[in-house]
């Protein structure tokens, strides 16, 4: 029944068909996450760098009453250009298809849709999780339980440090989902390459992640992996920086009441001023940096 929400590209349904490698890519890191027009640029930019490792890639959004996989450049700029352009977890898919609302989907939704098309690797930025202080407000991101249920391998730079990084791995390792590093011992904090959090493997190459992947799915155990891919070191910011700008958003977020699925955006969008450029580049090259890692998983898996 699911197919007649369903939208896939003919140039990514070819390639699931032929069991090519297809990336998975998220909207809501464009609507909610990078500021216009560096979004825009982003949005191509990532898609051309799937390409060149030799996989297709697939920028999910709803749209129009659809799930669409696969957007066109008039889609990509809608995404990037349009503020009023709702941000989609789990809990909204079925509302924004109902209603043909556009949605930019989130890490959750954005696995949903791939699980839908049948595409397995997903790149990112950073995920949701456990928000400092979620022990009283309960403000766990929906990211984590769907790591938990939908068989999809997010490839992201960790987590930012806004969130209670401990917690939300004590989350991952409660719901059984492989925290797989590349080329680290240490779970990367977004900006950082280290959060002084460990992983549950290094794992120091494509190839091998690709068969913990293959072997998770053929021991039919439910849920996904995260893949944890440390900014490259040349666009790496400092940590305590980084501590003392976050600590400053959350103080604002908490005098202005911001709760919710408001949280991440307001945050994000804080620290975006509180940093000037530094650290939207930085966003920027550790984006690229996961979609060229996750075209290489998939480019593995599909060997296997
Ligand atoms: N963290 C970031 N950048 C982002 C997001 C999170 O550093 O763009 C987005 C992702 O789409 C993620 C979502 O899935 O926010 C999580 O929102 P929430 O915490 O409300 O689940
Ligand atoms: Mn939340």
């Amino acid at each position: 029944m699911y197919k007649k929400y369903l939208s896939v590209a003919p140039e990514i349904q070819e390639a699931l068909d032929a069991g090519k490698p297809v990336v998975a890519l998220e909207s809501t890191i464009l609507t909610h996450g990078l500021p216009y027009p560096e979004n825009l640029d982003f949005a191509r930019k990532v898609e051309e760098i799937v390409r060149g490792e030799g996989a297709i890639p697939a920028t999910t959004a709803i749209i129009d009453g659809k799930m669409c996989v696969g957007l066109t450049d008039e889609q990509l700029e809608l995404m990037c250009t349009d503020p009023t352009i709702g941000k989609v977890s789990r809990r909204d898919v079925s509302t924004y298809i109902a209603t043909g609302l556009p949605g930019a989907t989130t890490v959750a939704s954005t696995m949903m849709l791939a699980n839908f098309a049948g595409i397995k690797i997903f790149a990112t930025g950073g995920i949701g999780g456990v928000h400092r202080g979620a022990e009283t407000t309960m403000d766990i991101s929906a990211d984590l339980e769907e790591l938990a249920e939908t068989p999809v391998a997010v490839v992201g730079a960790g987590c930012k440090s806004l969130l209670d990084i401990a917690l939300t791995l004590e989350y991952l390792e409660t719901v059984g989902v492989p925290v797989i590093g590349v080329d680290t011992d240490d779970f990367p904090a977004f900006y950082c390459r280290k959060s002084g959090h460990g992983v549950d493997y290094n794992a120091k190459d494509e190839a091998t992640i690709a068969k913990i992947l293959k072997t998770k799915w053929d021991l039919g155990l439910r849920g996904g992996a995260l893949i944890a891919n440390p900014i490259p070191a040349e666009y790496e910011l400092d940590f305590d920086e980084m501590e003392a700008v976050i600590t400053k958003a959350l103080e604002a977020a908490k005098a202005e009441g911001i709760k919710g699925k408001a949280t991440t955006p307001f945050l994000l969008k804080h620290i975006k001023e509180y940093t000037g450029g530094t650290a939207l580049a930085s966003n920027l090259q550790l984006a690229y940096n996961n979609a060229r890692v996750a075209a290489k998983i998939a480019a593995e898996y599909a060997a296997l």
